[in-house]
C-alpha cells in the first residue's frame, strides 16, 4: 500500500523482467491534464530506464478517466501489446462523481486484465484535493505514474 512511508517509487529492481522487447500501452485521461502529463511522463521514463525502446511505448489519451475502461481494453485486445497502464486523476467535489468514476474503472480495468489475461496498472489518483493529487505526480508522496509502469513490469516478471 501506497503511505508517505511505503509507496512503489522504491520498488525492488531485482525482481524486474528484461523489457527490451516488451511493447506498453499507456492510456491517460485529459481531465486534469497538468497532472496526468506527470504521471505519464514518470511512466514512459522509467518504462525507458528499464530497457523498454521508444517505439515500443504507445500512449494514447481519452477524455476524462470513465473512458479509461474502454481505452485499456481497446489497448489491451492487441496481441502485440505486453502490459496496458492506466493512468488519471480523479478529485472529489461536491457530488458523488469522484465514487463512481472510481469503482467504474477499478473494476473495469480488473475485467479487461482477466479477459485479455495481461497486465493493467492502476494509475488512477484518486483525491480528497488538488494538493493531495499534486503531492501523488512528483511531488512529496512520490509519482503514481512510476509506479503504475513499475508494477506492470513486475507483472510481466511473474
Ligand atoms: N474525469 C476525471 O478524469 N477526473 C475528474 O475529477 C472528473 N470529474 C468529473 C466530475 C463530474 C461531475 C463529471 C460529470 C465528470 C467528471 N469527469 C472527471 C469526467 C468523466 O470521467 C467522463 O469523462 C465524463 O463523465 C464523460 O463520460
Amino acid at each position: 500500500m501506497a503511505t508517505a512511508l511505503k509507496n512503489l517509487n522504491e520498488y525492488n529492481k531485482d525482481r524486474f523482467t528484461d523489457i527490451s522487447g516488451k511493447t506498453f500501452g499507456i492510456v491517460v485521461a485529459e481531465w486534469h491534464e497538468e497532472i496526468t502529463g506527470v504521471l505519464c511522463q514518470g511512466a514512459v521514463d522509467t518504462l525507458l530506464q528499464h530497457g523498454a525502446a521508444k517505439e515500443n511505448i504507445f500512449v494514447n489519451t481519452v477524455p476524462g478517466s470513465f473512458e479509461l475502461t474502454l481505452g485499456a481494453q481497446f489497448l489491451a485486445q492487441q496481441e502485440e501489446i505486453d502490459a496496458v497502464i492506466v493512468l488519471g486523476v480523479v478529485i472529489k467535489g461536491d457530488t458523488k462523481h469522484d465514487d463512481y468514476i472510481n469503482h467504474a474503472v477499478a473494476q473495469g480495468i480488473t475485467h479487461v486484465s482477466m479477459k485479455y489475461n495481461k497486465p493493467v496498472s492502476f494509475g488512477l489518483v484518486t483525491t480528497n484535493t488538488l494538493e493531495q493529487a499534486l503531492d501523488r505526480a512528483g511531488g512529496k508522496h512520490g509519482n503514481k505514474g512510476v509506479e503504475a509502469a513499475a508494477a506492470a513490469i513486475r507483472m510481466l516478471s511473474f
